[in-house]
């Protein structure tokens, strides 16, 4: 008999071998139904897996986060069984579980295409009608090496293990997988599954290695999570960035002109100015002073900053010409501390907070670079803000109070706040301990003061400073960062900042580095995802569009219509086509212009506009001038549009 003690203190006897499952089952029914792994001695444990000695038991159930995990990392097995039934020669790579799914990397003589994928899920289903126990079995590498002598990938991962580790392998029917484990136990559990789509993955990540077929799918516990997260799938699909830009003609990239080099298209540069205006004027009105300085810096500018020592792998390449040397720049930080020390401070002009419209470039790795999402190129609402020791709360509060109003502007959702640390093991980061420790203080000190929600990661810092990051989720399940407040003692060391304080005597200000709304490239990617390509009138590129009904008898006064909103510094446009009404209605709505504005005989007798605004069914007719104000009241209050 062995003695098994629960999560609550609780103990109870049982016999050697007894396995999770069968352990919920001597508690109940709907338990044993609900149970899917367990943790013995905090160790994951299959469904199956025997219990030979006394232990702490935690049973998972599928209420637990790591149920999903469980369910969707043994359907992967079940995916590569039903691979290797189809496909005999498949060589496997890593399956691993991972949010809401799974995928599996693989290496076939026929590339699988997504076609096949219907296949595949045919082949699961007869193997979980099969009921196949996944079982485990424990041997030495020696034994591995010999049992895996087929598979080229499988071979080199238990060669990375350590000599004399006791290495684990899983048995469903046919099928023999290398795995640590943490199943189902039977393949029968696996009941609602998709196979979802298939990509190229380098081996281990490494684009110097081979390209093995990576297959993607998800599994759950219910029919209706499966549907409903489907859903959530093809949502995302459509809100997608790269295909809305593509769709509303926002941008391009093109590998003739370079990956990660976006080109901004008439549509997405109107946005875009629309925008820097908006920015512009409201760092002005929050006492920021602009600047302008060049891509282009001296090699010694970066040197003396850091960044050649902590951020060069993020840089292109030093630019030699005869006897100088450039870095295209990554950042303007060196720039704006040049402006500091323009002049002689006081500590009366503090804080100055410096503000520029960044254009920057960074060496990004080709795999990472994503639509407008990750670039090469990009263009940063930046600004560095010096200030005194006495003012940093007050300063990063400011920064952080108007990042917020910004985001609320914008209708923007932000996933979490990150409070991004250094990890000390790590070289990327500059090594005074003392700064560090202080700078990571007096972050944390004032969100918490502040009651700000957030969640910190170790090692995601610059390497000048710990970061306050307003954290995003995209289209693609990437979390990425918009806006950042970042906290810096050592710039102000590195180019020797000072200010005569009132005693006379020289102090050292702070540096706040403040990304206000990300650069132009990544906010528009946001701005597609979040808004499904429908922007708001203040933002869209074409505000309302003219459409006559037939443009011999409504063309005259489409067009004086047209020409008017102009006047008025709207974005207007006019579809003079000899196409039919109900085509011209169609494109303005994929288009997803706000206003379509229909010209009949009505229109033209009462000298009057009937709008319909995107997305809605009804129409309502008002006076020119009338529409002319309304539009204009919703541009001024930066109106949003219901999503
Ligand atoms: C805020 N020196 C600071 C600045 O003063 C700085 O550059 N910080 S940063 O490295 O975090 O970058 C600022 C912001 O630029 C990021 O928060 C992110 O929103 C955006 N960004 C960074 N890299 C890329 C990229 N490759 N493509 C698009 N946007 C990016
Ligand atoms: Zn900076």
């Amino acid at each position: 008999m062995i003695t098994i003690e629960f999560k609550d203190g609780n103990t109870k006897q049982f016999d050697s071998g007894i396995t999770p499952e069968d352990i919920a089952a001597s508690i109940g029914k709907s338990l044993k139904k609900k149970t899917v792994a367990a943790y013995v001695n905090d160790e994951l444990y299959d469904l199956n897996r025997p219990i030979e000695e006394d232990a702490k038991v935690d049973l998972i159930t599928r209420d637990d986060e790591e149920a999903l995990e469980v369910l969707n990392h043994s359907t992967a097995h079940l995916m590569a069984q039903a691979v290797k039934r189809l496909y005999p020669e498949a060589k496997f790579g890593v399956g691993p579980a991972i949010r809401n799914g799974f995928y599996y990397d693989i290496a076939t003589d026929t590339p699988i295409r997504e076609e096949d994928l219907p296949k595949i899920e045919q082949t699961m289903r007869r193997i979980i009608k099969e009921q196949e126990e996944m079982e485990r079995e424990e041997i030495t590498k020696e034994e591995a090496l010999e049992r895996f002598k087929d598979d080229p990938y499988k071979l080199e991962l238990i060669n990375d293990l350590e000599d004399g580790e006791v290495i684990s392998i899983y048995k469903q029917g046919e099928f023999v997988d290398l795995c640590r484990g943490g199943h189902i136990g039977n393949t029968r559990h696996i009941k609602h599954f998709k196979l979802l789509s298939v990509a190229g993955a380098y081996w281990r990540g490494d684009s110097d290695r081979e390209m093995l077929t990576r297959i993607y799918g998800t599994s759950w516990f219910t029919e209706e999570d499966l549907q409903a997260h489907l859903e959530v799938l093809k949502d995302r699909k459509e809100r997608d960035h790269r295909k809305l830009g593509k769709e509303l003609k926002i941008f391009m990239i093109d590998p003739k002109a370079g990956q990660g080099l976006p080109i901004w298209l008439p549509n997405g540069y109107t946005v875009r100015r629309a925008l820097e205006d908006y920015v512009y004027k409201l760092e002005r009105k929050h006492g920021y002073h602009h600047v302008n300085t060049p891509v282009l810096g001296t090699k010694t500018l970066y040197e003396t900053s850091g960044h050649f020592d902590h951020y060069q792998d993020d840089m292109f390449p030093l630019m030699k010409a005869k006897d100088e040397t450039f870095v295209l720049r990554p950042m303007s930080c060196p720039h704006h501390m040049i402006v500091y020390n323009s002049e002689l401070r006081s500590y009366r002009d503090l804080p100055l907070r410096i503000a520029e419209i960044v254009t920057q470039h960074r060496f990004e790795a080709s795999g990472a670079l994503t639509g407008l999402e990750r670039v090469r190129a990009m263009t940063l609402t930046d600004s560095h803000i010096f200030a005194r020791r006495d003012q940093i709360k007050q300063e990063v509060l400011n920064a952080y109070n108007l990042i917020t109003k910004v985001i609320n502007d914008l209708g923007l959702k932000v996933e979490f706040i990150e409070l991004a640390l250094r990890d000390a093991t790590k070289g990327k980061f500059h090594d005074d301990d003392t700064l560090w420790d202080d700078a990571e203080a007096t972050l944390k000190g004032l969100l918490d003061e502040e009651g700000i929600e957030y969640t910190e990661e170790k090692g995601e810092a610059a390497f000048y400073g710990p970061k306050i990051d307003f954290q995003v989720r995209t289209a693609l399940d990437h979390v990425i960062t918009m806006s950042t407040v970042q906290l810096d003692f050592l710039l102000p060391e590195r180019f020797d900042l000072t200010y005569i304080g009132d005693d006379g005597q020289k102090h050292r200000p702070v540096v706040i580095h403040r990304g206000l709304i990300s650069t132009w490239e990544r906010l528009m990617s946001i701005l597609l995802e979040q808004y499904k390509g429908a922007f708001p009138t203040w933002l869209a590129p074409v505000q309302m569009k003219v459409i006559p009904v037939s443009q011999e008898i409504h063309g005259d006064f489409a067009q004086k219509l047209h020409e008017r909103f102009i006047d008025e510094e709207l974005r207007s446009e006019i579809d003079v086509r000899e196409e039919k009404l109900g085509y011209k209605i169609r494109e303005a709505q994929t288009q997803k212009v706000p206003y379509q504005l229909v010209v009949g005989d009505n229109e033209v007798e009462s000298h009057s506009v009937t709008y319909r605004r995107y997305g809605e069914k009804e129409q309502t007719t008002v006076s020119i001038d009338e529409f002319i104000a309304m539009v204009n009241e919703e541009i001024r209050t930066k109106k949003l549009r219901e999503q």
